[in-house]
């Protein structure tokens, strides 16, 4: 009877699993390498005033594990920043079919801070939404769902070569700081 009772335990698990197979997908942690990360700037790169560091020490500004990023800037007129995630994976990109929502954690020093949230296909279509959009930054660690039916048409969703977030003097204002964490992709 127990060996059944067993059996009828794994039987459920596994139904479960099935049902629930499509986890989350973490894009990127700061805990480790998931995909790899890339940084942008201009119009000329050694000319913008921007950080983008590796928060291991300061714990308040950590969401989950042991690291979140630090991006901050600093910026003249049309000047501008990016940090992604590289989804490209050896040319094919990543196949989001089925991917509903981007979420991510965010934190502001002063609170208010804003930027762009940007998806990029393999045939290099991008297109970006707001981050006040969907909240309004604060002092306190928010989390950010965007779903990804946000993004104009157009953006190949089975072939994603990158998701970043933009910073430019118009969208995000002359100076900010902002700490990330846990990206996902969310079923
Ligand atoms: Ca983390």
């Amino acid at each position: 009877m127990k060996a059944i009772k067993n059996i009828m335990f794994i039987v459920f698990v596994f139904n479960n699993i099935n049902l629930f197979a499509q986890a989350p997908v973490p894009i990127q942690t700061f805990d480790g390498t998931v995909y790899s990360e890339f940084i942008y700037a201009g119009p000329n790169d050694n000319e913008v005033d921007y950080k983008s560091e590796l928060n291991y020490n300061d714990t308040r500004f950590i969401k989950e594990g042991d690291a979140s990023r630090m991006l901050k800037w600093n910026f003249k007129k049309g000047q501008y920043f990016g940090w992604g995630v590289n989804l490209s994976g050896g040319g094919k990109g990543f196949d989001a079919s089925g991917i509903k929502f981007l979420t991510f954690w965010v934190i502001g020093i002063n609170g208010n801070e804003t930027f762009q949230i940007k998806i990029k296909d393999m045939k290099g279509v991008e297109h970006q939404v707001q981050s006040r959009k969907y909240l309004k930054v604060s002092t306190e660690w928010q989390e950010i769902k965007v779903p990804l039916s946000d993004f104009p048409s157009g953006v190949d969703f089975t072939r994603i070569e990158n998701i970043n977030l933009g910073f430019n003097e118009i969208a995000s204002g002359s100076s900010g700081t902002i700490y990330i964490d846990n990206f996902q992709l969310i079923y």
